[in-house]
C-alpha cells in the first residue's frame, strides 16, 4: 500500500518501507513522506535499514542508511602504483598505500549492509578528445596523458593503468563513473544515478584527499548531500595536504562535510554476523 509516514518513525517500525519514490518529493517535507509500505509477513520481511550516528568531526552525524551511498574515488593503478600518472607528476605513490586496507574493510562492511557504492576513476578517451589542451600540456611530453608507460597509455580508459586496484575491485551493481575531470560530478551521470536511489548521505574514501576527493566533496557539498569523509581511507602524496585536505573539510562548523574514520564508520554499521 501507499501510505504517508513519518521518516524516523518508518526506519524504526516493524513495517517495511521498500520505496520512496524519487518523484515525489514535492509530496513531502522533512518529516513526512509518501512512501510503498507492506505489512510484515512471517519469514519474509527484510528489516529495513536504520539511522545510524557516526563518530565525527566537527560533530557527530545521524544518516539515514536507505540514503546513504559509498563512493570509493579513484583508487586506480594510475594513481597507486609505479609507473602511471602519479609517477608521472613527480609523486612517490608508496605514500598511498596506508588508505587501501581502510577502504578495503569500509568497502566489506558496506557490502554486507547492502548500501549502494559507487566507484569513481579519472580518465580520458583514447583519442584524448576530452583531454582540455591546460591539462594536456602540463609535465614532460613523454609523460603526458595519453603517453605509452609501463600500465599502458597513462590516464586513458581501457588501459591498464586506468583501472581499478584488484582488492577493492567493483563487484556486480556497483556502478563505475568514468570522469574526465577531478570533480566526480562534472560531466558524469553521478548526480542522476545518486537521485535515482534517493541518496542524501555519502561516505567518501579515495585519492587523492586534496584534489580528486576534496573536488568531489565540494561539488556533492553544494549540491545539498552530506559528505561523511572517511580519513583514514583517503591519502595523498603529501601528508601535510592530507592533514589540510581534511581540516578544510571540517572546519567552520563542517563547511563542506563531516571527517570519520572506517573504524567510526564500521561501528555504526554494525557488527559482522557471527
Ligand atoms: N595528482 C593528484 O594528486 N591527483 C590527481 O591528479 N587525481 C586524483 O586525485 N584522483
Amino acid at each position: 500500500m501507499i501510505a504517508v509516514v513519518r521518516r524516523g518513525a518508518v526506519a524504526r517500525s516493524n513495517l517495511a518501507v521498500r520505496s520512496q519514490n524519487p518523484g515525489w518529493p514535492r509530496f513531502c517535507s522533512p518529516d513526512w513522506c509518501l512512501a510503498y509500505v507492506y505489512a510484515p509477513s512471517p519469514g519474509s520481511l527484510t528489516p529495513p535499514m536504520p539511522f545510524v550516528t557516526i563518530e565525527a568531526e566537527p560533530d557527530a552525524v545521524t544518516v539515514d542508511l536507505d540514503r546513504t551511498a559509498l563512493i570509493i574515488i579513484d583508487m586506480q593503478r594510475d594513481f597507486l602504483e609505479p609507473g602511471g600518472f602519479g609517477e608521472a607528476l613527480g609523486n612517490d605513490v608508496s605514500c598511498l598505500a596506508a588508505a587501501v586496507e581502510p577502504c578495503r574493510a569500509v568497502l566489506e562492511a558496506v557490502r554486507r549492509c547492502g548500501l549502494l557504492v559507487i566507484h569513481t576513476r579519472e580518465g580520458h578517451r583514447p583519442d584524448l578528445s576530452d583531454v582540455p589542451p591546460a591539462k594536456m600540456e602540463r609535465g614532460a611530453p613523454k609523460l603526458r596523458i595519453g603517453a605509452a608507460g609501463p600500465m599502458g597509455r597513462i590516464l586513458v580508459r581501457g588501459e591498464p593503468g586506468h583501472d581499478i586496484i584488484d582488492v577493492l575491485y567493483p563487484v556486480s551493481g556497483e556502478p563505475v563513473i568514468d570522469k574526465p575531470g577531478k570533480g566526480a560530478f562534472y560531466q558524469t551521470e553521478l548526480e542522476l544515478m545518486l537521485h535515482n536511489r534517493g541518496i542524501e548521505n555519502l561516505l567518501v574514501c579515495g585519492v587523492t584527499t586534496e584534489v580528486c576527493v576534496n573536488t568531489t566533496v565540494r561539488e556533492a557539498n553544494d549540491r545539498g548531500y552530506r559528505c561523511v569523509v572517511l580519513g583514514d581511507c583517503c591519502a595523498s602524496y603529501f601528508p601535510r595536504l592530507h592533514e589540510a585536505g581534511l581540516a578544510m573539510i571540517k572546519a567552520q562548523g563542517g563547511i563542506f562535510g563531516w571527517v570519520s574514520t572506517s573504524r567510526s564508520a564500521i561501528t555504526a554499521l554494525g557488527p559482522a554476523p557471527t
